[in-house]
């Protein structure tokens, strides 16, 4: 019996600290796959130990693994969790919350080397929190419930110190008492720290199999050829003023904002995209990926932004994209008399309502294939997407679209419209200060200051700065590439004094709506107010 209740002692915690650690890096990794691909708990902490390890080390294990190294890090990290996790679970039920603490540690070290990756991602501290959290409740819960079921072994050792053979660690007379029942309870005890660990190991599993549904699909749009375009789109000289940290005036898709509602990026493969136009109207219309491929393609340049950018925010930006005017499938389609509005919905079941008569009239408004001479990126709506010069994204930038359903602001709401916010949504004219940042120091003397403004489908006819509450003076405009994009503005002070100041800008659109200073939140049609910087000249 001596061996059976030393076993006793130490198995059943471990099993529950390996059951806890399993249940939890399971779970990071299904988060990572979700919504931080590059920041796997596992994957950072063995990068960041090949970072750390001398060069005698990564030595000996190609030496002893080829190819395989890698692999084998990741087993052996796996391995060492394991033990440390079964430590930690026996260390938890004789000294809590040590055993908390140890599987803590371990979700600390993935969150750091996720945040210390270059171009660390906001999210990738994410996936080593949630399998920290998620390992330590487990822990917690497991060992609560082992604690309850040795609660009568524990009664049996302070008898076991009478138990004759002196050791008082109760394998005497009083551990004889192991009945079946004891058995019984035993092995639902490690069922569950198996069921955990099983969750876990499932969770692994279904994130490697969305991690490989997305390497296939960026397979597959890797090798798209788009067709030329049928009329192309272009940058005017002029349009890029070129000043040291203003916002270039064609957003890099890496660097372009991206709002959805999506917890996992919608994978839609190509060959399987079907549009299908219906509603109030005369004839459905379907359109497949090459369907949509052999019209007529054209580039335009539209400045997307969100209703919830804040007044100087950052969520805005311009690209070139390449697609087909819905006005054309809309045509088709012959949208009937009461028709006034088009509910566009994604696969994922995101719908914008855009008002019918804006993708009727002559503007750039596509169905998007393409952005900045690429495929659409996954997360900006590959395959297809909406773009529309004028509105805000969540009226009318869908992406993986899917349906076009003409209809009624009557008749039916979209997504955010049943959530408290307008079902219209022209963006309104603003502006912002890039240079200087808030807070840069600036050298006294000759200064520059820079940034962007817009007035989609509109134009921007001027910019004014003001500075340290003083008069609003004229900057200069840029070149404008068109109504439906932002321009980039700079404006010179000539002997910026040494001190504190502040800078505010205020743009005056094309039709001569000046930009107010009343401040609104971005609820329920976006933001208005006036960008105020400021900063220290020495
Ligand atoms: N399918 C889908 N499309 C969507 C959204 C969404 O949540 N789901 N968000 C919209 C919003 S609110 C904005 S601002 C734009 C952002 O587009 P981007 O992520 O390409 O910048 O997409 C729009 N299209
Ligand atoms: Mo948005």
């Amino acid at each position: 019996m001596g061996e059976t209740r030393s076993r006793r002692t130490w198995v059943l915690p471990a099993a529950a600290g390996a059951g806890a650690a399993a249940f939890g890096a399971g779970l990071g990794e299904l988060t990572a796959a979700v919504i931080a691909p590059e920041s796997g708990p596992f994957v950072v902490i063995g990068a960041a130990l090949i970072g750390l390890a001398p060069p005698w080390a990564k030595d000996t294990a190609i030496a002893l693994f080829g190819t395989g190294d890698k692999p084998a890090l990741l087993i052996g990290i796996g391995v060492v969790l394991l033990v440390a996790a079964g430590a930690a679970g026996v260390l938890e039920l004789r000294r809590p919350p040590w055993g908390q603490v140890v599987l803590g540690l371990f979700a600390v070290a993935g969150a750091v080397a996720a945040a210390t990756r270059a171009n660390a991602p906001m999210l990738a501290v994410a996936p080593s929190l949630v399998a920290g959290v998620t390992a330590v409740v487990a822990l917690r819960v497991l060992v609560g419930r082992l604690r309850r079921l040795e609660a009568p072994v524990d009664a049996r050792a302070s008898t076991d110190v009478e138990d004759g053979d002196g050791d008082g660690d109760g394998d005497g007379a009083g551990a004889t008492v192991v009945t079946a029942s004891d058995g019984a309870t035993r092995r639902g005890f490690l069922a569950w720290a198996g069921g955990a660990a099983a969750i876990g190991v499932l969770a692994a599993v279904a994130g490697s199999a969305l991690r490989a549904g997305g390497r296939a699909l960026s397979a597959v749009r890797e090798a798209i050829r788009l067709p030329a375009a049928a009329t192309t789109a272009s940058v005017p000289a002029g349009a890029e003023l070129g000043i040291d940290g203003l916002t270039p005036v064609i957003t890099p898709n890496a660097e372009f904002y991206r709002i959805d509602t999506a917890l996992a990026v919608p994978l839609v493969d190509p060959s399987e995209w079907r549009l299908r136009i219906h509603g109030l109207v005369e004839r459905e219309v379907e359109l497949t990926w090459d369907e949509l491929l052999a019209l007529p393609l054209d580039e335009s340049i539209t400045t997307l932004a969100c209703v919830s950018n804040e007044v100087g925010g950052s969520l805005i930006g311009n690209a070139v994209w390449l697609g087909h005017p819905i006005r054309e499938l809309l045509a088709r389609a012959r949208p009937l008399a009461e028709a006034d509005m088009v509910l566009s919905r994604s696969v994922d079941g995101f719908t914008a309502s855009t008002p019918l008569e804006v993708l009727q009239d002559d503007r750039a408004a596509i169905l998007a294939v393409g952005m900045n001479g690429e495929p659409l990126p996954i997360e900006h709506g590959f395959p297809v997407r909406m773009v529309v010069p004028g509105l805000y994204g969540y009226v009318s930038a869908t992406k993986w679209v899917v349906e076009l359903e003409v209809t009624r602001f009557d008749a039916v709401n979209a997504y955010w419209t049943d959530r408290g916010w307008s079902a219209r949504g022209p963006i309104k004219l603003s502006s912002r200060i890039d240079v200087p940042r808030g807070g840069q120091p600036v050298d006294a003397g000759a200064a520059v200051l820079a940034g962007v403004a817009w007035h989609q489908h509109v134009g921007v006819a001027a910019v004014e700065v003001q500075l340290d509450g003083g008069e609003w003076r004229p900057a200069t405009l840029a070149t404008a590439i068109s109504d439906d994009t932002w321009v980039q503005w700079r404006y010179e002070w000539p002997d910026a004094s040494p001190g504190t100041h502040t800078a505010r800008v205020r743009a005056i659109g094309a039709d001569g709506e000046v930009q107010t200073a009343d401040e609104q939140g971005v609820v329920p049609d976006g933001a208005t107010g006036l960008h105020e910087v400021a900063f220290d000249v020495s």
